[in-house]
């Protein structure tokens, strides 16, 4: 009932909706009506109260997955949204529930106690903040094109921000979004399935949106978008956003097989190309210069021996010379 009341009141896009006409779509009493309009309220949900009746207005500071849905363009994704007050983590909780749940359902927190990085590593996800959310994939693609996703996710999520902020987002392959030589945004994506065939891919996405400081072993590495751009950003918009851009990219990748037109945009907003890198395993660094991403998604690399050879996605991290790129 509630759902379907939010339902009503986006389709009327901010104009008003009467007690009387919801009462009489619902077959309810007006009381009824307002009951549940207060419960709508008390969730979050800005919803004006005049005498020509019920309006929504523009969302307030929380996540609202109709909010979310009102904005979505492709209906393959983003149908199913589970939202949280508060998961250890979206992508455990993604993996939990993926055999069950169709395609394209997005679990997504206002907090998560236990977020994660690649290889153990934590995911700082403060309340309120940030996007963190998970999106469940089923695509019928062999296990070695998985981490292809990462680079189709890192695609939408830059662009999106570059469209929502202006900032000069840039991606620092495999998987994070820098602006300002900062990360804005980390993404861990994870695979279940059999030798030759996927059962389901986890995208997880965490960005820092609205956040305004960061502990001290963090400042000198990460930033927000709020940070760099001095101006609080609707998450409900930019998460809408991010899923429409990768709805359309996942869909060329795997109903047209396209990866090109993700890997154009990672290689005009790559920030590692053309640059002399480090990369990092375990205590070991080794200074490379990257060259390009190769059509698999691959970072290509020489080596100081003038050697050229490709590194795979997950396998490596890169630091630059300077600062964090
Ligand atoms: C990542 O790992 O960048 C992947 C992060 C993925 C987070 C999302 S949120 C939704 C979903 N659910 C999860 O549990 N995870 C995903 P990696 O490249 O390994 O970077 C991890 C490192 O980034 C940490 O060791 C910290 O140094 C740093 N870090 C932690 N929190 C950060 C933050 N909020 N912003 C910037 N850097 C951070």
């Amino acid at each position: 009932m509630k759902e379907k009341m939010l339902e009503a009141l986006y389709e009327k896009k901010g104009d008003y909706i009467s007690g009387e006409e919801l009462a009489n779509l619902f077959g309810v009493s007006r009381t009824a009506i307002w009951k549940h309009m207060n419960q709508i309220k008390l969730e979050g949900y800005n919803v004006e109260t005049t005498k020509k009746g019920y309006r929504i207005l523009d969302a307030n500071e929380k996540l609202l997955p109709m909010d979310i849905k009102a904005r979505l363009e492709a209906h393959n994704f983003g149908g199913n949204i589970l939202h949280f007050e508060s998961i250890d983590s979206t992508n455990n909780h993604a993996k939990k529930i993926a055999y069950e749940v169709p395609e394209g359902t997005i679990v997504i927190s206002e907090e998560q106690q236990a977020g994660r990085g690649r290889m153990g590593k934590g995911w700082s996800s403060p309340k309120g903040e940030g996007i963190w959310m998970s999106i469940i994939l089923k695509p019928m693609i062999p296990p070695t094109e998985a981490s292809m996703l990462t680079q189709v996710a890192a695609a939408a999520v830059c662009k999106a921000i570059r469209e929502a902020t202006g900032l000069p987002a840039l991606i620092k392959w495999p998987n994070d979004i820098v602006v300002n030589g900062k990360k804005v945004c980390g993404i861990l994506t994870e695979m279940a399935g059999e030798l030759n065939e996927v059962s389901y891919i986890i995208v997880g996405i965490g960005i820092n949106v609205n956040i305004s400081y960061f502990p001290e072993e963090l400042r000198l590495n990460a930033t927000s978008l709020l940070l760099e751009n001095k101006e609080k950003i609707n998450r409900n918009y930019l998460t809408a956003l991010i899923i429409n851009k990768f709805a359309a990219l996942y869909s060329a990748f795997i109903e047209e097989r396209n990866f090109n037109l993700s890997l154009d945009i990672c290689r005009v907003y790559s920030a590692v190309i053309g640059k002399t890198i480090y990369l990092v395993r375990g205590e070991e660094r080794q200074q490379v210069l990257a060259l390009d991403i190769t059509d698999e998604g691959l970072l290509k690399i020489r080596q100081s021996n003038g050697e050229e050879t490709t590194i795979i996605s997950g396998e490596v991290s890169i630091r630059g010379e300077e600062g964090y790129i």
